[in-house]
C-alpha cells in the first residue's frame, strides 16, 4: 500500500478548537470516554432502581425515591419500571459500552498503534462525536416527556413500540436517537476501516498489528454493514408512528393494508446478533494483547487468534434466527439456525485455547489491567457456555425470556465488555493523561466488582432456570415464584455492592487526573508503537512516522540482553 503523505498541522490554540471541536483523535477519544462514563453512571442508577423494585416490591426507593416519584411516595410505579429497564438496556449498550470501547479506545488506539498521525478523516471523526452527543441529548430529553420515555424494551418490538403500545413521543424520540447514533457509528466505522487500511506505518503488515486493532477493525466492518439495517428498521418504525404507515402493524390495528410485527424482529436481530459481537470484539482484542503483555510471552497462536476472530465475525452474520425460535418459524429453519450457531463454538474454542496457551508458563504480572483481562476470560467462559443452552432449540423454548437469558447476555456482553473496558482504561490511562492510576484502589475496584458482578449474574441465571420471567414488575404476585424472594434480595444486594465498588474507580480517576504522579513513557514495558512516544501522547503523535520491523508481542527473547521486550521499531533479534 502506498502511504499517504501525513502532514503535521499547526497545533490548535483556542479553547474551542483544542477541547471542543477538536480534530485530534486523542481528544475525540477522551470526549467519548467522558460521554461513556457519564451514561454508565445513569444506566447504573437505573439498574439499581430496577433491582430495588425486585428485591423490595412496594417499598420506597431510599433517599432519591421521593424526589423521582413524588406521586407514588417514592415507590417505582409499574410504567416507570418498564421505562427503566428499556432505557437501562439502551443506555448501557449504545451510550456507555459502545462509546467507551469503540469511541474512546477505537479513536485513541488505532492511529497510535499503527503509527499514524491521526485518523484518515479527522473532520468526519469530529462530526461523529458531535452527532453522538446530539443523539444522547435526544434520549435524555425523552425522559422529561409527559407520557414518559420509551418502555418497550431495548429491542422495541412492535406492537409494544407502535402507537398502540406507546402513544407518547418517547418511543419516537428513542427511534430518532438511535437512528442518529447509528449514523454517527457508521461514520466512525468508515473512518476506522480506512485508517487501518491506508495509514499503517511502513513495514506493518496486517499480522503486525496489535490484536486490539484487529478487534476494533472487525467491529468497524460489522458496524458499517449492520447499523444501516437497524437504521432502516427504525426509519420504518418512525413512519408507522408518525405517518400512519403499517409496516409493522397487523390485523385490526392496520387500517391501510397489513404489515407484520415479526418483520421487525427479523430486521432487529439481523442487526442485533452482529451487534453483540460489535461490542465484544474490541474487548477480545484488548484482552488478547494484555494477556500476552502481562505474561511476558508472545501471544500464543497470534495468527490463529486473529483468524478465529475474523471467522466468528463472519459467522455472526448468519445466526440471528436463534433469537426467534419462539416465533413459530419452521422447524427446518430453527434447526438450521441452531446448527449455524453451534459452528461458532469451533473458532471460539480455538480462540479460547489460545488465551490459555498465552498464559501457560508465562511469568504473569498481576497489575490491574491484567486482573481485569483475566476477569474477562472467566466471565466470558461462563457466558459462552450458557449460550449453548439458548442456542439449542429444545432448551431455549423453556429458557427463552426468562432471567437465564438476562444472566447469559450480561455475562457475555455486560460483564466481559465492562471488565475489558476497565482493563483498557487502567492500561492506557498513562498514555492518555500522562498520569498513573493508583494500583491499590484499582485492585479493590476489581475484586469488589468481580464479587458483585458474579453475585448478580449468577443469581439471575439461577432464578431464570427456576422459571422467573424477565421484565415483570412484581414477580411475587405469582405463588410459584415466592421461594425466589431471598435469591432476588441477594442479587439486589450484590448489585448495590457492584455499584458502590465503582466509587473507587471514580475517585481514583478524578484524584489521579488532578493530583496523580507523572507516568513514565512506557510504564508497562510493552513494545507496541504508542509506547515509543512520550506520555501523554504529543500533538500529532509521531515526529517521524515509525518504520515497523517486528510483531507486537516480542517478549522474553533470550537473545535480547538488557530488557525482556522489543519495540516494534527494532529489528527482531535472532540467535
Ligand atoms: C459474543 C458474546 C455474546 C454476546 C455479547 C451475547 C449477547 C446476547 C444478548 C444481548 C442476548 C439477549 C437478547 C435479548 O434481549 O433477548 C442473547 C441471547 C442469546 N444468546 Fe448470546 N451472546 C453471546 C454469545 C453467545 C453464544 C456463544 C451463544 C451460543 C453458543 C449465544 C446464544 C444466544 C441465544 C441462542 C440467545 C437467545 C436466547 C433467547 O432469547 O431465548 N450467545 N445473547
Ligand atoms: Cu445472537
Amino acid at each position: 500500500m502506498a502511504f499517504y503523505e501525513q502532514h503535521i498541522h499547526a497545533k490548535p490554540t483556542t479553547f474551542l478548537s483544542k477541547y471542543i471541536f477538536s480534530f485530534d483523535h486523542k481528544v475525540i477519544g477522551k470526549q467519548f470516554l467522558w460521554y461513556g462514563i457519564f451514561f454508565l453512571g445513569i444506566g447504573g442508577m437505573m439498574a439499581l432502581l430496577i433491582r430495588w423494585t425486585l428485591a423490595f416490591p412496594g417499598q420506597a426507593f431510599p433517599l432519591l425515591g421521593p424526589f423521582l416519584f413524588p406521586d407514588s411516595n417514592g415507590i417505582v410505579p409499574p410504567d416507570t419500571y418498564a421505562m427503566l429497564f428499556t432505557l437501562h438496556g439502551t443506555i448501557m449498550i449504545f451510550f456507555a459500552i459502545t462509546p467507551i470501547l469503540i469511541g474512546a479506545f477505537g479513536n485513541f488506539c488505532i492511529p497510535l498503534q499503527i503509527g499514524a498521525r491521526d485518523m484518515a478523516f479527522p473532520v468526519l471523526n469530529m462530526l461523529s462525536f458531535w452527532l453522538a452527543f446530539a443523539s444522547g441529548i435526544v434520549l435524555l430529553i425523552s425522559l422529561c416527556l409527559p407520557l414518559g420515555a420509551a418502555s418497550g424494551g431495548w429491542t422495541s418490538y412492535p406492537t409494544l413500540s407502535t402507537m398502540i403500545g406507546q402513544p407518547g413521543l418517547g418511543q419516537t424520540l428513542w427511534c430518532l436517537s438511535l437512528f442518529m447514533l447509528g449514523i454517527s457509528s457508521t461514520m466512525g466505522a468508515i473512518n476506522y476501516i480506512t485508517t487501518i487500511i491506508v495509514l499503517r506505518a511502513p513495514g506493518m503488515g496486517y499480522f503486525d498489528m496489535p490484536l486490539t486493532v484487529w478487534g476494533l477493525g472487525l467491529t468497524a466492518v460489522l458496524n458499517a454493514i449492520f447499523l444501516p439495517v437497524l437504521g432502516a428498521g427504525l426509519l420504518l418504525l418512525i413512519f408507522d408512528r408518525v405517518f400512519g404507515t403499517t409496516f409493522f402493524l397487523a390485523g385490526a390495528a392496520a387500517t391501510s393494508g397489513t404489515g407484520d410485527p415479526i418483520l421487525f424482529q427479523h430486521v432487529f436481530w439481523i442487526f442485533g446478533h452482529p451487534e453483540v459481537y460489535i461490542l465484544i470484539l474490541p474487548a477480545w482484542g484488548i484482552v488478547s494483547d494484555l494477556l500476552s503483555f502481562f505474561s511476558r510471552k508472545p501471544a500464543f497462536g497470534m495468527k490463529a487468534t486473529a483468524l478465529s476472530m475474523t471467522t466468528i465475525t463472519i459467522l455472526s452474520t448468519i445466526v440471528y434466527g436463534h433469537h426467534m425460535y419462539t416465533t413459530q418459524m419452521s422447524p427446518l429453519l430453527t434447526q438450521t439456525f441452531m446448527m449455524l450457531t453451534m459452528t461458532i463454538s469451533i473458532p471460539s474454542a480455538v480462540f479460547f485455547a489460545n488465551w490459555l496457551g498465552t498464559l501457560w508458563k508465562g511469568s504473569i504480572r498481576f497489575d490491574s489491567p491484567m486482573l481485569f483481562a483475566l476477569g474477562v476470560v472467566f466471565v466470558f467462559g461462563l457466558g459462552g457456555l450458557t449460550g449453548l443452552y439458548l442456542a439449542t432449540v429444545t432448551t431455549d423454548l423453556y429458557l427463552h425470556d426468562t432471567y437465564f437469558v438476562v444472566g447469559h447476555f450480561h455475562y457475555t456482553m455486560a460483564a466481559s465488555v465492562l471488565l475489558g473496558g476497565f482493563a483498557a482504561v487502567y492500561f492506557w490511562f498513562p498514555k492518555m493523561f500522562g498520569k498513573m492510576l493508583n494500583e491499590t484502589l484499582a485492585k479493590i475496584h476489581f475484586w469488589l466488582t468481580m464479587l458483585g458482578l458474579n453475585g448478580v449474574f449468577m443469581g439471575m441465571m439461577i432464578v431464570g432456570y427456576a422459571g422467573m420471567h424477565r421484565r415483570i414488575y412484581n414477580p411475587f404476585v405469582y405463588e410459584f415464584l415466592h421461594k425466589l424472594i431471598p435469591i432476588n434480595t441477594f442479587i439486589s444486594v450484590s448489585a448495590i455492592l457492584m455499584g458502590l465498588a465503582q466509587l473507587f474507580f471514580v475517585w481514583n480517576f478524578i484524584h489521579t487526573l488532578l493530583k496523580g504522579e507523572k507516568a513514565q513513557q512506557n510504564p508497562w514495558n510493552v513494545g507496541t508503537l504508542e509506547w515509543t512516544i512520550p506520555s501523554p501522547a504529543p500533538h500529532y503523535n509521531f515526529d517521524k512516522i515509525p518504520v515497523v520491523k517486528c510483531g507486537p508481542h516480542e517478549f522474553s527473547n533470550p537473545n535480547v540482553k538488557d530488557k525482556d521486550f522489543q519495540y516494534q521499531t527494532e529489528e527482531l533479534v535472532q540467535a
